[in-house]
């Protein structure tokens, strides 16, 4: 497994260049490849004289490329008190803890339909993530949970948190638990920036004490242009966070906490991958911060909510939704530097993992079971359970596997 992994992370010297001068002494450059008979083999190349496009990036592949890395999937409901009920919104559930034998978990709660940003937005609920709480809830047996009520409300009016809190995380450190999650403050316009809040306790049953301020904060070197509230028109883009920080989740990694989030960019385009969005990361020295972003952000070019976990003395990453490498799993051994080992169907949204799985047996181990939101409609999403297998060959109904 390390053979391969190391395998995957090196960089491939495929390429001998050799320098040609032609009759009119200009210097061309011309690539010439050296494909062994091996991995002419594996790769079923026809002629090592004439490789097209696709074969040279194949040629960069390792030679074992295996499937660990590989699972398809599928979604069942919940029961209990997180079946589905028209009315309430529970979406974007954190990962499962265990404590007192029981799973815990965190999610978004809101009541009542959305109306999005063409009526009044001092009264309305703009999105379904607009105007909740964040509540928890515990299960024996991560199928049948119940509803233990609210962890951590929205921030008095003038707060940088009095709109909404939501999409949480959660993180134990040293006995103590801390949830981090997206603020909004009012008004809830297009143009609003998002932030990331934290709390801690001493029990994950809480009472939470928030932080006074944000933890992290959208870059400020994008530029809007006029006042209308329209988020696509902008003097200056800035940062990929210069709107938005979302989906924070942190994990303590070679001694200090490394706070992965999803940024969304002032002027937001659809590029040639789907929506520009993007991972950063903010590394801090204590739980509470201050955390300082990497200046090697954005460290993905592509995904949507943040799911990571350890891995092999690095951090692994699922890359969903929007870009040109989503449904990727990548891992990068300094948790900055990603590179992509293996390409999914498709995968679960906004996955809660299970961190009590053993992480380290497979490199989606962690991904065996755990909790997901679905949309019944853009006013009602609930909280599901997803399950994972990895696949050994493709085969036919009545044929022999390996
Ligand atoms: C999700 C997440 C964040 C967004 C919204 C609720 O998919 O990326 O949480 O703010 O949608």
């Amino acid at each position: 497994m390390k053979k391969r992994l190391y395998l995957l992370i090196a960089i491939f010297g495929i390429s001998l260049i050799s320098c040609n001068c032609d009759t009119n002494k200009e210097k061309t450059m011309e690539e010439k490849i050296v494909v062994t008979d091996e991995q002419q083999d594996y790769l079923g190349i026809t002629n090592k004289e004439h490789l097209s496009a696709a074969s040279k990036r194949a040629l960069k592949w390792p030679m074992d490329l295996g499937n660990d890395w590989y699972f398809e999937y599928k979604v069942e409901d919940l029961k209990g008190d997180l079946a589905y009920e028209e009315g309430v919104v529970r979406r974007d559930p954190s990962a499962m803890i265990m404590h007192d034998g029981k799973y815990y978990m965190w999610y978004s709660r809101s009541t009542g339909l959305s109306q999005g940003f063409g009526g009044n937005i001092a009264e309305d609920k703009v999105f379904p993530w607009d105007r909740c709480d964040i509540w928890y809830a515990t299960s024996k047996d991560g199928i049948t949970w119940k509803e233990e009520g609210v962890a951590v409300e929205r921030g008095e009016k003038g707060a940088y948190d009095d709109r909404s809190v939501f999409t949480v995380e959660i993180m134990v450190n040293e006995g103590v638990y801390y949830l981090c999650y997206q603020t909004v403050k009012d008004p809830y316009n297009v143009r609003v920036k998002n932030q990331v809040g934290l709390a801690w306790s001493n029990s994950p049953n809480g009472p939470w004490t928030k932080s006074k301020e944000p933890i992290l904060s959208p870059a400020n070197n994008g530029v809007w242009k006029g006042e209308e509230q329209n988020r696509f028109l902008v003097e200056k883009k800035g940062d990929f966070d210069s709107h938005k920080v979302h989906d924070p989740c942190i994990i303590p990694f070679k001694g200090k906490f490394y706070l992965y989030y999803k940024g969304e960019q002032m002027g937001e385009q659809v590029t040639f991958g789907g929506r520009q969005i993007r991972h950063g990361v903010a590394i801090a020295d204590n739980p509470k911060g201050p955390y300082v972003k990497s200046p090697f952000n954005p460290i993905s070019n592509s995904g949507h909510e943040i799911c990571v976990w350890p891995y092999n003395g690095g951090i692994a990453s699922l890359i969903t939704t929007d870009g040109p490498e989503r449904n990727t799993v990548q891992w990068s051994p300094d948790g900055i530097n990603f590179e992509i080992m293996g390409a999914v169907k498709g995968a679960p949204h906004a996955i809660g993992l299970n961190r009590t799985a053993d992480n380290e047996k497979n490199p989606t181990e962690i991904l065996r079971w755990g909790l997901t939101h679905e949309y019944k409609s853009w006013d009602w999403q609930y909280i599901r359970r997803f399950t994972t297998w990895n696949v050994k060959n493709h085969t036919a109904k009545g044929e022999d596997g390996e």
